[in-house]
């Protein structure tokens, strides 16, 4: 296994923003060309993932964008079966916030002797959801209820259970697409009370609120579906936060 190295490299490098590429929604043929796009804007490691994973082509994917990225590209894994071993690290999730032992542990176990042979670097975090206003795909094929928006002490507490447990990031997640991104009152809360970094994703779209996400206390915020539908408007986010 890897030692730790992509970790302390994205740690000494936030804030910053990482591309959420879902093989479900690219194409294996883009792959090359997207991953261009977001590092040639900035981007300070690149997300591989999908809530259901669709595409009998994940391996090549992963193999498409590690090819053209010149960052970090990090497996964000929907469930055990994805892993491969042209990516350099995995987020090795556990969806804190639910009460659904398969995605607290049991895909875990089913993910670590792949995760093993692949020589991944491994990078233990906390995964939160939070109520977006509408029902996302994670949250339906999670099976698990996500946080009130209202609630942002429950968050607090997620968070801080995760970083006892001795994970090294939490990820404050709204789902792809979400109608309403992570409320700013709660990532500020949740900033305030955990000594390890914090991501911020699902539903941020405009760079006002990308910005005020930051400024809220996020160290890296996950962009996804605007790269996919607008590549203007990623490249003018990514110009405005520099
Ligand atoms: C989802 O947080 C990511 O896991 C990205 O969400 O597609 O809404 O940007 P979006």
């Amino acid at each position: 296994m890897k030692t730790g190295s992509i970790y302390d490299q994205l740690n000494g490098s936030k804030p910053g923003v990482f591309a959420l590429l879902d093989p479900d929604r690219i194409s294996t043929e883009d792959a090359g060309t997207v991953t261009k796009l977001v590092c040639d804007n900035g981007i300070k490691a690149i997300l591989i993932g999908s809530s259901i994973l669709v595409t009998p082509h994940f391996d090549k994917f992963v193999s498409g964008v590690s090819d053209n990225a010149n960052c970090p590209v990090i497996l964000f894994p929907g469930g055990s079966h994805q892993v491969c071993s042209s990516a350099s690290a995995i987020f090795f999730l556990s969806l804190l916030s639910g009460r659904n032992s398969e995605f607290l542990i049991g895909e875990q176990v089913k993910a670590v002797f792949m995760i093993k042979e692949c020589g991944l670097e491994v990078i233990p975090v906390g995964y939160i959801l939070v109520e977006s206003g509408n029902f996302t795909a994670v949250e339906y094929i999670s099976n698990t209820r996500p946080i009130p928006r209202a609630k942002p002490e429950i968050a607090v507490a997620h968070a801080l259970a995760g970083q006892y447990f001795g994970m090294k990031c939490i990820y404050l997640e709204a789902g792809s697409g979400a109608q309403n991104p992570v409320p700013n009152t709660m990532v500020k809360k949740v900033r305030h009370n955990i000594d390890i970094p914090l991501i911020v994703g699902g539903g941020l779209r405009e760079y006002d609120e990308i910005r005020k996400t930051f400024d809220a206390g996020a160290d890296f915020v996950v962009l996804g579906s605007i790269i996919e539908q607008s590549e203007t408007k990623f490249k003018d986010i990514m110009r405005r936060l520099r």
